[in-house]
């Protein structure tokens, strides 16, 4: 029995309010795409099953290594997240699992956990371990690296970690595990690059063997930072020849902020997909680092590509086509809240236009360097406001045709701002 955090009559109320425009806009736009062919009803039935996961760790303020400005009555626990994370589902009806992350999130009874999530409605996606922060009372520290360290003791510290990650996600019903080094350099020299990712590869195989049969390891790969001069798994090329060395089940996760400026991520993704090896995504938006910012905020066009590539992979699976989508994110300046609904509708938005392409017409025009025509099929979706068609699966699903104004109207923040405790000042991510 679920027991949500909104009342579905102030949902409903709200949603009275829009009810009309929506039908006249959603038979409007309905007329629009039958004239090219397409039924937007068998649109509205892909985009009712697309979902993808919050992150734990982006229900709380984020912070930069300047400062962490926390809002009154944010999450200070898995608990209090968990359920900000169901308002979330409650009122867009596309994030029903939520990726943990540990030690943040570790508590005493995952089980009980498991049915904490459940009543709330939610699910459990990737596992993510943590061998980037020193822990109170850690034997040995990972300042100089975790997986790929040159101290044995500190590799098997962080491979019995992430074996420990594996073994709660079994409780929590998860069956992938999200696997981000730190490892690298700072300076010229520091380390070897060829031994510190032999090493890498040794302890990332003893991590893989503790997976059960069901279960996949994705490699994050990121360019820099905290390492400022080399990272052990840099790029994709890094990570899917670690994937390749490791097996079946360890496949590449592309994490959006994780490339240079101006890289061309869609491609990666291509790539990824041609060897089998695109295991999932971590969504976000940035203009000049990983800044971590809301997904589609920036660039949405970009996101439009990543999807317009994944439909084409979906049309042609390599190795069983099931990339893991979730977001990750920081919320400096934002209700937490407040950029995960809009960057699940900004996702879920440019998965729609990329199911609006016309691929017949991108063929022919790819097969006769009719490079104009092309580009027109690709333009053409993008420039489709799909958005009543996203409104029409949430209202169906039990959402609100508008998530921002029915968020503002439950009045959920100042209510946990008078429950729940005040977060310390600080710095950093979480
Ligand atoms: C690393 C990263 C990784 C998480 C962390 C919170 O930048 O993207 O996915 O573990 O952020
Ligand atoms: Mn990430």
């Amino acid at each position: 029995m679920t027991h949500l955090p909104l009342s579905a009559d102030l949902i409903a109320e709200a949603n009275a309010r829009h009810a009309d425009a929506l039908d006249e806009d959603y038979t409007a736009l309905g007329r629009k795409l039958a004239r090219t062919g397409i039924d937007i009803d068998a649109v509205l039935g892909r985009v009712a099953s697309f979902s993808v996961a919050v992150p734990s760790w982006g229900a709380g303020r984020g912070g930069t290594r300047f400062a962490k400005f926390p809002i009154p009555g944010e999450p200070t626990n898995i608990h209090e997240k968990l359920e900000d994370c169901a308002v979330i589902n409650q009122l867009s009806r596309v994030t029903p699992r939520v990726s943990p992350h540990f030690p943040w999130d570790k508590v005493s009874d995952f089980a009980a956990l498991r049915e904490e999530a459940a009543a709330l409605g939610l699910g459990w996606d990737a596992v993510n371990s943590n061998t980037f922060q020193d822990q109170p009372g850690q034997a040995h520290t990972y300042a100089n690296g975790s997986l790929s360290a040159q101290d044995a003791a500190t590799r098997q510290q962080a491979v019995e970690h992430n074996i420990e990650c594996i073994e709660i996600g079994k409780q929590l019903g998860s069956t992938d595990l999200t696997v981000w080094v730190g490892d690298g350099t700072n300076f010229p020299g520091q380390q070897d690059f060829a031994r510190s990712l032999d090493r890498y590869l040794d302890a990332a195989s003893q991590v893989y063997a503790a997976l059960p049969d069901d279960w996949r390891m994705l490699l994050e790969h990121k360019m820099f930072e905290p390492a400022f001069y080399s990272t052990v798994i840099s790029d994709w090329g890094s990570s899917i020849l670690a994937a390749q060395e490791l097996g079946p089940k360890a496949k590449c996760l592309v994490d959006l902020g994780h490339h240079a400026p101006n890289v061309n991520i869609e491609q990666i993704v291509a790539r990824l997909h041609r060897f089998g090896k695109l295991g999932g995504f971590h969504f976000n938006d940035s203009k000049y680092g990983d800044d971590d910012l809301d997904s589609g905020s920036i660039n949405p066009h970009q996101l439009f590509l990543v999807f317009n590539e994944l439909v084409e992979a979906e049309l042609n699976p390599r190795d069983g086509f099931n990339p893991s989508y979730m977001i990750d994110q920081s919320h400096n300046v934002t209700d937490p809240i407040e950029s995960m609904l809009s960057s699940a509708e900004a996702i879920t938005g440019c998965f729609a236009k990329a199911l609006l392409v016309d691929r017949d017409a991108l063929h022919a025009a790819q097969e006769s360097n009719d490079t104009m025509m092309a580009f027109q099929a690709l333009r053409r979706a993008y420039s489709i406001d799909v958005a009543p068609i996203l409104a029409k699966a949430r209202v169906a699903a039990g959402g609100a045709i508008d998530v921002l104004e029915a968020y503002r109207l439950s009045q959920y923040r100042a209510r946990k701002a008078q429950e729940r405790k005040a977060v310390g000042l600080g710095a950093g991510i979480v």
